[in-house]
């Protein structure tokens, strides 16, 4: 791209907070690594103050990282067109304002339009990445891009400093030390598998803190504010809180703030095993390098299911890792979790190479944002 080229990024938050925090993390990669002046239109700010510090959820207009941040009321509410982006950037198809698009048909030369589709492991996405799209009445064409995990789909996003910062963390007792303390929790003992926990509230989470407490080897589990609350309060008769670890047989469960993106990628890298769900979660914990145990997000037909399963033989495809898969699958609704666990347990050294392996395997890939601005400039 031209280095001063200016892209739009629209998205709306359907739910939780992966959609405003892929959104952030594409924004921020492309005005850091690529020198577009990226501006976001979020309509939830709220939603992504959570995540970045330093937001302030109440302004209209705001630059944070070196990008331009805008509250948007969404694709239905009026909106006043400005300088339109040489790329416009329609996250998980959340519709652009309709004032902004009869802009774009009227400029003699109309941003490249994209749709950001959502991640997936299946086969077919690599027939779809990269296709166009005629708008239905608009001389507008729209190309839907698709994270994925092979050269064919459109990559996955990671910041080029992403393993140097990992590793050094990884050497650094006194940052080690400092997350403890966000956290507010004492640093874990380091004979227990030390486990973090982010889930939808449809996974079988006592089940699990049973198989844990009741199990062979010690397990320390940090659970996000705001997480398995229903599930963890019955479980421990409402007797977790932040900084009152609450220990039960072989488990130690410590309630922690939820913190911001970047702590919570040097929580994933302090942890044996990562719970996550969703898809930026799910990526984050793949950079980790270490094993991962996939909530899914929940979706009719049990269509998440042929995901999950997409996910886990890309994932097996150098080797198996069938203690890890069977406990996702588990984890996901399909079989016994308490079964599942001893296993992944007593392979938990096997399982990290193999995640290793897989993490260095990705690795080789071209990521997201460099991806796309390739694919960009092959259409001007
Ligand atoms: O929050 P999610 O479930 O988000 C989504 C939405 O459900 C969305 O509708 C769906 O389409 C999408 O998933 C696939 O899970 P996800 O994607 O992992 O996003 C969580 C974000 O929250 C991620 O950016 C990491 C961040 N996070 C923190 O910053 N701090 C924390 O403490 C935790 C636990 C997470």
């Amino acid at each position: 791209m031209p280095s001063s080229s200016h892209w739009d990024i629209f998205c709306s938050v359907v739910d939780n907070f992966g959609d405003a925090g892929i959104a952030w993390r594409l924004a921020r990669i492309l005005a850091s690594e690529h020198g577009v002046r990226a501006r976001l239109y979020v309509d939830s700010l709220a939603t992504l103050a959570r995540l970045v510090p330093g937001i302030d959820a109440a302004r209209e207009r705001q630059r944070i990282e070196g990008v331009e941040l805008c509250a948007w009321g969404g694709p239905a509410a009026p909106f006043a067109a400005g300088d339109l982006g040489a790329v416009v950037v329609e996250a998980f198809g959340c519709g652009l304002p309709p004032s902004y698009l009869a802009a774009m048909a009227a400029h003699s030369k109309p941003p490249i339009w994209i749709n950001l589709e959502y991640l997936s492991a299946e086969t077919w996405i690599e027939d779809c990445h990269g296709l166009e799209s005629r708008h239905p009445s608009l001389p507008l064409t729209r190309y839907f891009f698709f994270p994925g995990f092979t050269p064919a789909s459109g990559g996955l996003l990671r910041e080029r400093d992403l393993f140097a910062r990992r590793d050094a963390f990884r050497g650094d007792a006194v940052a080690r030390a400092a997350l403890w303390r966000a956290l507010e929790v004492s640093a874990p003992d380091p004979e227990a598998t030390l486990v973090s926990l982010f889930c939808y509230p449809v996974a079988p989470v006592q089940a699990l803190l049973d198989a844990w407490s009741g199990g062979e080897t010690r397990v320390a589990c940090v659970v996000s504010e705001g997480v398995a609350e229903a599930a963890l309060e019955q479980w421990t008769g409402g007797a977790l809180a932040r900084g009152h670890p609450y220990t039960r047989g072989k488990l130690m469960l410590a309630r922690v703030p939820f913190v911001s993106q970047d702590d919570y990628d040097q929580l994933l890298w302090s942890c044996d095993i990562n719970f996550v769900r969703g898809e930026d979660s799910f990526v984050r914990a793949q950079w980790a390098g270490r094993p991962l145990i996939w909530n899914a997000y929940p979706q009719a037909e049990d269509a998440h299911r042929l995901k999950l399963d997409a996910f886990l033989d890309r994932y097996q495809s150098n080797g198996d890792a069938s203690e890890l898969a069977a406990l996702a699958r588990a984890w996901n609704g399909s079989g016994d979790v308490a079964a599942a666990w001893p296993a992944v347990s007593r392979s938990c050294r096997s399982l990290k190479a193999h995640a290793r392996a897989w993490t260095d395997s990705l690795a080789h890939m071209t990521d997201l944002a460099t991806s796309l601005v390739k694919f960009c400039l092959s259409k001007l």
